[in-house]
């Protein structure tokens, strides 16, 4: 089987191969007071968890939950407020049945969420952190390295690239080799360009056409995120709330581009179109 067809995810194996071809779709499980508004009548905990109750049975296959937003223009939280948000959801959840990821750049989270039970980690700034590849290496969790450039508060103030896919593409194939010098199996590696993370329009549209090139390049699974993302506004003159369609064709795209994970919102109805487009490719 191809590198790319397989993931070691912590207690999982994710694989991709004969009947089993199905891009796997990883549901984006955000654990901040503002993603669960509802009044105050029920915690946040109980909320993220009847979320993940649902997106199982729609069908996700890796849970990613996050407790610090990485939106454009968002300010960074503490470390101790961010294992507040997310550590009691990974405990909740551990024996859900489905592989759990953590969206973390922070070593300490890092530790503690393996500790608790996560599979995966998912951090956007591709493991640049001195202490964050240590942090990993002696477990069995897979990695997702994405990229980005800059910080969030300030990475789309103005994006520049001579040549976007060959910088991605370097800062990836570096990242990775780090990962592989600290020890870490090539199987617990997939790549991310990191769609809307300190790139323009043009940019993430040259991402998006050509994944496959990156997946050559890398050899690993590549993940794709670009649910709900200013792009598809753009693309679609939606706001936020009534991009579920644009996304969904955006995931169909990267998928017969390369991707073999896409982070969406709308499990169910990603689930479904990939399995008509699955019937028919
Ligand atoms: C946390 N987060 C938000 N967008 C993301 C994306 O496109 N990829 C990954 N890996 N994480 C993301």
């Amino acid at each position: 089987m191809l590198l790319h067809d397989k993931l070691h995810c912590g207690r999982y194996l994710l694989t991709m191969q004969g009947d089993a071809f199905r891009p796997w779709v990883m549901g984006v499980l955000n654990v901040t007071p503002d993603s669960f508004s509802d009044g105050g009548a029920y915690s946040t905990l109980d909320l993220a968890l009847s979320h993940a109750e649902q997106m199982i049975a729609d069908g996700v296959d890796i849970i990613d939950i996050g407790g610090e937003s990485t939106r454009p223009g968002s300010a960074p939280v503490s470390v101790a407020q961010e294992m507040d948000r997310v550590i009691p959801v990974l405990y909740a959840l551990r024996d859900c049945g489905k592989p759990l990821s953590i969206d973390t750049r922070r070593p300490e989270v890092m530790r503690e969420a393996l500790a608790a039970g996560a599979d995966m980690i998912n951090d956007i700034e591709g493991f640049r952190h001195p202490a964050s590849l240590a942090a990993v290496s002696d477990s069995e969790a897979a990695l997702c390295i994405m990229h980005m450039q800059g910080e969030p508060g300030t990475m789309q103030a103005d994006p520049h690239y001579d040549d976007v896919v060959i910088e991605v593409g370097d800062f990836l194939a570096e990242r990775t080799r780090a990962a592989r010098e600290a020890g870490i199996a090539a199987q617990r590696l997939c790549i991310d360009p990191g769609f809307g993370f300190g790139k323009t329009f043009a940019h993430n549209l040259a991402l998006l056409a050509q994944l496959d090139a990156l997946q050559r390049r890398l050899q690993l699974p590549l993940l794709a995120g670009l649910s709900r993302k200013t792009m598809i506004g753009k693309l679609t003159g939606k706001p936020i709330e009534q991009r579920m369609a644009g996304s969904v064709a955006a995931a169909l795209v990267a998928v017969k581009n390369g991707a073999r994970i896409v982070r969406v919102h709308d499990v169910a109805e990603t689930v479904d179109a990939l399995k008509v487009w699955h019937a028919a490719a």
